[in-house]
């Protein structure tokens, strides 16, 4: 059954692979950066991450690249900044771990909803991130419980964070599934690009962060998940998915359709 489905059959929607920061939980702004932050002060650094800057920061995926790549642009040495980026992010890492673990990250509103419809309706549900096993674990299991996720792809299986294809690659090797049979669900351009790179379909789903990128291919670009009470606006539909105000299963079911027939 399974090896049939990797084969081609992938005009029925499976399985989604999702991303986490900025897409099941907002976790940049008031998460991560706080760590970062807390992580220097420890360090006796000077050095702040602003709302504004952290938004600019975010082009480099993965904290420790990110470290490295803001400590370059202060000029700091090659070998001094990378052991500086290594030791910071370790404790950041900590740190946020610590902070998922105690509930101070949330869900975004309506994803609890989305996958309890995917849940009910057997399509399997798999994560890719380019975040930390260290901290993606106890999060996920801490909102959602981890169990529900079938694949979990972080760095530590897919090292080449995103726009590189690893992390979806994986997941779908995985999954045992072909791409047109398991749809993406990102929030950035570095997202979109990995799961379009590995072959996905890919619903972008904007935050304050991200909303201004140019997401140029996304199947469908949403201003949120959507819920009963609080629709979410439709920002691209270029194939006429028509979704009822939030991300649902018909959605995904025909996002998938039209993979499976297109591909
Ligand atoms: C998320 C990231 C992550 C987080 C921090 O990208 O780039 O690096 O910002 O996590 P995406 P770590 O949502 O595209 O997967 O510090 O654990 O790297
Ligand atoms: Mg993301």
């Amino acid at each position: 059954m399974q090896g049939s489905q990797a084969s081609g059959a992938g005009h029925r929607l499976q399985a989604v692979v999702l991303d986490v920061d900025g897409t099941l939980v907002d976790s940049e702004r008031d998460g991560h950066r706080i760590a970062f932050n807390r992580a220097f002060e420890e360090a006796d650094l000077e050095d702040r991450w602003g709302v504004e800057l952290y938004g600019k920061l975010l082009d480099v995926t993965g904290g420790e690249r990110r470290i490295n790549a803001y400590f370059e642009q202060q000029g700091m040495p090659e070998d001094e900044r990378e052991e500086l980026a290594a030791s910071l992010h370790a404790r950041k890492t900590e740190i946020f771990t610590e902070m998922a673990s105690r509930g101070e990250i949330e869900p975004r509103p309506g994803v609890g909803e989305l996958l309890e419809e995917l849940e009910r309706a057997g399509v399997r549900l798999a994560v890719a991130t380019t975040g930390s096993r260290q901290w993606v674990g106890p999060l996920l299991d801490r909102l959602f419980g981890l169990e529900r996720f079938e694949v979990v792809v972080t760095s530590a299986e897919a090292p080449e964070r995103k726009p590189d294809p690893s992390a979806h690659e994986l997941a779908l090797k995985r999954l045992d599934l072909a791409a047109c049979a398991a749809p993406a669900v990102e929030d950035s351009l570095n997202g979109l690009r990995a799961a379009k790179s590995a072959g996905l379909a890919c619903v972008v789903v904007v935050n304050d962060y991200t909303r201004e990128q140019d997401f140029d291919g996304a199947d469908l670009i949403l201003d949120g998940f959507g819920r009963p009470h609080a629709p979410a606006a439709v920002l691209d539909d270029p194939h006429g998915l028509d979704p009822p105000g939030r991300l649902d299963l018909g959605t995904l079911r025909r996002l998938a359709a039209r993979s499976g027939s297109a591909g």
